[in-house]
């Protein structure tokens, strides 16, 4: 399996934007356009709905040894062999998700300050979520932490972080100079035109 530290582009497939009879063609557009980590997110679908899902997705993400992470669930993990899990502030801790998981997966967790990421280092999470760096629709409770704590939050962290919220093709290359290496996108990447295109010119920038 591709380790996170090789992974540049984070393609998170929301049950928001994304069809049911979509999501399998989604993935393989994100693994084809050269995501190298992908994230199963469902608000307000239930555990037993995301395992069915989940299964599907493994099976394409596993061709290309792509890590497939669940959003919140842990205890699909072990039901189906997922690369790992990905909890928010208010979700499980990054303890509580390790136990319901019952055996070794990657845990990631959403971050909005600099002392959240020093925290979830501590805590022992594998990689972070960074953001939302811009206003965004798909989690808009969140204000934006703008691209000034970018270069101090890698500077203080030696886990992979994922800067996410808002980036599209057109502001990642201010992201990219604010120090950003890693990011996630949601819908610029699910909107797009072409999913294959738009992940391609993404990780070329990210290279
Ligand atoms: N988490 P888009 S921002 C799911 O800051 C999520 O933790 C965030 O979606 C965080 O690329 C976000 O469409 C939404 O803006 C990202």
């Amino acid at each position: 399996m591709r380790p996170l530290s090789d992974c540049r582009l984070y393609g998170i497939i929301d049950l928001g934007y994304a069809e049911e009879s979509d999501v399998a063609h989604v993935a393989e557009q994100m693994i084809e356009g050269g995501v190298d980590v992908v994230q199963l997110r469902g608000k307000g679908k239930s555990s037993n709905e995301l395992t069915g899902y989940a299964t599907r997705l493994h099976e394409i993400t596993t061709r290309s040894s792509t890590p497939l992470i669940v959003n919140d669930h842990a205890e699909i993990a072990n039901q189906v062999p997922v690369e790992g899990v990905h909890v928010g502030q208010d979700d499980d801790s990054i303890e509580v998700a390790r136990r319901k998981a019952e055996r070794a997966v990657l845990i990631g967790k959403s971050t909005h300050s600099l002392r959240q990421a020093v925290a979830a280092q501590q805590e022992g999470a594998d990689y972070i979520g960074f953001g939302p760096i811009f206003a965004t629709p798909t989690k808009p409770d969140y204000p934006p932490v703008g691209l000034n704590d970018i270069r101090r939050v890698h500077a203080e962290i030696s886990l992979p972080i994922f800067c996410i919220g808002g980036i599209n093709i057109d502001n990642l290359q201010s992201v990219i100079d604010a120090g950003a290496r890693r990011v996630v996108m949601v819908s610029a990447l699910l909107k797009a035109h072409s999913i294959v295109d738009y992940a391609r010119c993404a990780t070329d920038m990210l290279a």
